[in-house]
């Protein structure tokens, strides 16, 4: 069985639907370690509870990003892992620390790719007057939330959202989401090949595999 680091910042509501996966038996691989780069989230306590080492990195006890990736990455590498997975890790990673796991780490992003990278996404499509919005899985690229598309989720704007009942709606299907796009990696169907996604040898279309949830 493959091993997998899932990185996280937060509340680990996408590391749950992993363990989730993992318990059932889809996710076709073992999550090793979780690391989160702030102490105390609740993500960390999800970890123990299902007896995943939970694993605390401060970023704020380094004196720049270079030094906090280069211990991060020496951690990650104790635990051998086929995939590195981004979980709301909400830290800006150095294009060292993102070649060196070129092709073997995800992240899920909360927006229509390569619409709203970065921060604040629910609030910049309802600004925007989006009639949707959805989030997405892409291979991790130096370039912020510019690797190419694994599968994207669209749900619908309604009227009345505000950007709290817009991001649960994107939440409900990130936890779908996500567990499939790492079932395929680590089962070998999915792989990322001159920037772009592959999955059973196929080219996958820009917008990656779409759900279409409206
Ligand atoms: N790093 C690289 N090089 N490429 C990507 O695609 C990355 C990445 C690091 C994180 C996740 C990401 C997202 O999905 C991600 C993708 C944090 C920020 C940010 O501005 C932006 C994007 C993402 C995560 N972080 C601030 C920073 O200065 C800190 C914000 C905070 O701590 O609340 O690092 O959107
Ligand atoms: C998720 O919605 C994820 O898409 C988003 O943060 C949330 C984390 O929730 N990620 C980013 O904004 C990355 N910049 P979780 O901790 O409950 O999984």
């Amino acid at each position: 069985m493959k091993n997998i680091v899932v990185l996280i910042s937060g509340s680990g509501t996408n590391l749950q639907a992993l363990i989730d996966a993992q318990l059932q038996d889809r996710l076709g691989c073992r999550i090793s370690a979780v690391i989160s780069n702030r102490p105390g989230v609740k993500g960390l306590q999800r970890a123990e509870q299902a007896g995943i080492p939970a694993l605390v990195l401060d970023h704020t006890g380094f004196d720049s990003r270079e030094a906090f990736d280069a211990a991060l990455m020496t951690l990650i590498d104790d635990h051998d892992p086929a995939l590195v997975v981004l979980a709301g890790f909400m830290r800006i990673l150095t294009a060292d620390f993102t070649r060196h796991y070129l092709g073997r780490m995800l992240n899920i992003h909360p927006s229509l790719l390569p619409k709203y990278p970065g921060l604040h996404t629910h609030q910049r499509a309802l600004d925007a007057g989006d009639r949707e919005h959805g989030a997405t899985i892409h291979f991790v690229t130096p370039e912020l939330d510019d690797g190419p598309n694994v599968i994207q989720a669209i749900v619908p704007v309604i009227a009345g959202d505000d950007a709290a009942s817009l991001a649960q709606r994107v939440q409900v299907q990130e936890h779908i989401i996500y567990p499939q796009a790492v079932a395929w990696f680590t089962s070998g169907r999915l792989q990322m090949q001159d920037n772009h996604c592959l999955l059973d040898g196929e080219p996958l279309p820009p917008s990656g595999q779409v759900v279409d949830a409206r």
